[in-house]
């Protein structure tokens, strides 16, 4: 096992959020090295191919693109295992590691440009929280987590996505999240996690309020409302 861990970041990221609470799971001690995303050194340029965080760099010298095969990395190389021991059952898993649909739903969301816009973005959010819910309907448990009692990576990988969408609902109530009570109770769970809190820089939400203003983002202008509460 590898001695230095060094994740390269954007402090918002959720991809990065994934790598950070599967490190943080895992009990590993690691530096996070966070990069301006207006202004990716070079450095970094060279080790992410497709210039996009997270990397993870190994002992200064072998780095890691992709939080997907990074979270596969270390599960498979510090424990304890995330994935579950049952080969169909951990196949399904990395199916729904491979496609995490609302990554891009809550993206898509805060990216609105106007009102008619959140709308239609918000349809295409609601239909993809209907199959998640599918999914946990599916998944033959009772929870808390995807595999019942035991934290997957499948939870770290929605954790991220699920955090962002209650923090867009704190501001601009959409009421998804509210119509699909497994989906819900899950989102409860992982939010209240300690990796997936300890994972993400102090204050986080107020950081990310500051950055749809900094971006500009449409929906920022409900941030006064939303302080005034
Ligand atoms: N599939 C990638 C997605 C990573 C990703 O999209 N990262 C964003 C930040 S949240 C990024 O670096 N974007 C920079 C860009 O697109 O130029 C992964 O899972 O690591």
């Amino acid at each position: 096992m590898p001695s230095k861990f060094k994740l390269c970041s954007f402090k918002t990221c959720p991809w990065v959020h994934r790598a950070a609470i599967v490190l943080q799971e895992k009990g590993v001690d690691y530096d996070i090295d966070y990069i301006d995303r207006d202004n990716r050194p070079d450095w970094f340029l060279k080790i992410s191919p497709h210039s996009k965080v997270p990397v993870l760099i190994l002992d200064d010298e072998t780095a890691l693109f992709e939080s997907n095969a990074i979270a596969e990395y270390l599960d498979e190389t510090i424990e304890p295992r995330l994935h579950p021991a049952d080969p169909i059952r951990r196949a399904q898993n990395r199916a729904w590691n491979d496609y995490v649909p609302i990554f891009s739903d809550i993206t898509h969301l805060t990216n609105a440009a106007d009102k008619a816009d959140l709308d239609v973005r918000r349809k295409s959010a609601d239909q993809r929280l209907a199959k998640l819910e599918g999914a946990l309907q599916l998944r033959g448990n009772d929870g808390p987590f995807f595999n019942g009692a035991d934290f997957s990576l499948v939870d770290a990988s929605y954790a991220p996505a699920l955090l962002r969408f209650t923090l867009f609902d704190r501001l601009y109530p959409i009421g998804l999240i509210e119509n699909y009570p497994l989906v819900r109770a899950w989102r409860d769970a992982l939010i209240a996690r300690a990796s997936v809190i300890k994972s993400v820089v102090p204050d986080f939400e107020d950081y990310w309020r500051e950055q749809l203003i900094v971006r500009g983002r449409w929906v920022a202008q409900y941030l006064g409302a939303a302080a005034a509460e």
